[in-house]
């Protein structure tokens, strides 16, 4: 393993790449990454950075967003199939049927979709800004894709708004149910409970925190609790480790564990900076109107 850092190192300065993984990678791909966190801060990183190439640890969409976001750099996805179910639960014709459904209604994506899904849509947000970037569009009506439950939780943070949701969910964070907190609660009293917003609402009702994965770490990482349960993907244990070695941190349930996102591996990462694999392409009309609705998002945030 210390030979392969060796030599992804090696690569990584003779292409001047930089590689860049999400929250939920495996550590041994946050281990080699120049920049480590969710897709809002991976986001703007990436409108930013100076090299020729990102290499993406994580899934299709993150990657579309870096490519979208930096259309002269070449973006890598190191797994060519690792995808995201949720994104694919709803298209770009989806998103025009609901908008002639409900004419003048401004279409939110969240940032798990396609670039298809996102050209059609008028602004974008993540977990960390989605309430910010709902209450800052004008009306009561707004058409919200693809998660419904993070769409719920917006819904119940402003009342004053009428969400339209499409039923798509993650189904990893899907699998944690409210008598999951029950049994929690009863084996440690004292145990502080946090969950992400994808989590069904039963859950996050019941959790003493509700936030994105950089929220999550940073609540963990500044609470006065000694024993915390995180109700998100099994990745973001991966920091807290190092960050808080003092703490008992515990998995919600043993299922949080996001298959697409335990693809990339080193191995991935080298042989993607040798081969220049896979090159991430988005067709410059749609990429043109998905980058209004992520820039906007940049803009509200
Ligand atoms: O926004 C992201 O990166 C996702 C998909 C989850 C999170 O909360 O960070």
């Amino acid at each position: 393993m210390a030979e392969l850092k060796r030599e992804i190192e090696q690569l990584k300065r003779e292409r001047n790449a930089l590689i860049f993984a999400h929250n939920y990678q495996l550590d041994e791909v946050q281990e080699v990454a120049d920049y480590v966190g969710d897709s809002f801060y991976l986001s703007k990183v990436a409108a930013s950075v100076d090299c020729d190439i990102i290499v993406f640890g994580g899934v299709r969409f993150m990657a579309e967003t870096a490519k979208i976001l930096s259309p002269d750099k070449i973006v890598l996805l190191p797994e060519l199939d690792a995808g995201c179910p949720l994104a694919d639960t709803i298209t770009g014709g989806d998103v025009r049927m609901l908008k002639q459904r409900h004419p003048g209604a401004p279409v939110v994506c969240y940032i798990n979709s396609s670039a298809e899904v996102k050209a059609e849509s008028d602004i974008c947000c993540t977990s960390s800004n989605a309430i910010k970037v709902v209450s800052s569009l004008p009306g009561r009506k707004v058409i919200f894709v693809p998660d419904e439950n993070l769409g719920d939780y917006i819904a119940k943070q402003l009342p004053d708004k009428e969400l339209i949701l499409w039923k798509g969910c993650c189904n990893i964070h899907a699998k944690v149910k409210p008598s999951d907190i029950q049994q929690v609660r009863e084996n440690y009293p004292e145990a502080k409970i946090v969950v992400h917003p994808e989590c069904v609402p039963g859950v996050v009702k019941l959790a003493d925190f509700v936030g994105s994965t950089s929220e999550i770490i940073r609540y963990v990482e500044s609470s006065d609790a000694n024993v915390i349960i995180i109700g998100t993907e099994v990745g973001v244990l991966c920091k807290l480790r190092t960050s808080r070695p003092e703490k008992q941190i515990f998995l919600l349930h043993s299922g949080l564990v996001c298959p697409n996102m335990k693809k990339t591996k080193q191995q991935s990462i080298y042989d993607a900076l040798l081969n220049n694999q896979y090159q991430i392409h988005v067709d410059e009309a749609v990429a043109e109107k998905a980058k209004h609705a992520i820039t906007r998002m940049l803009g509200v945030s």
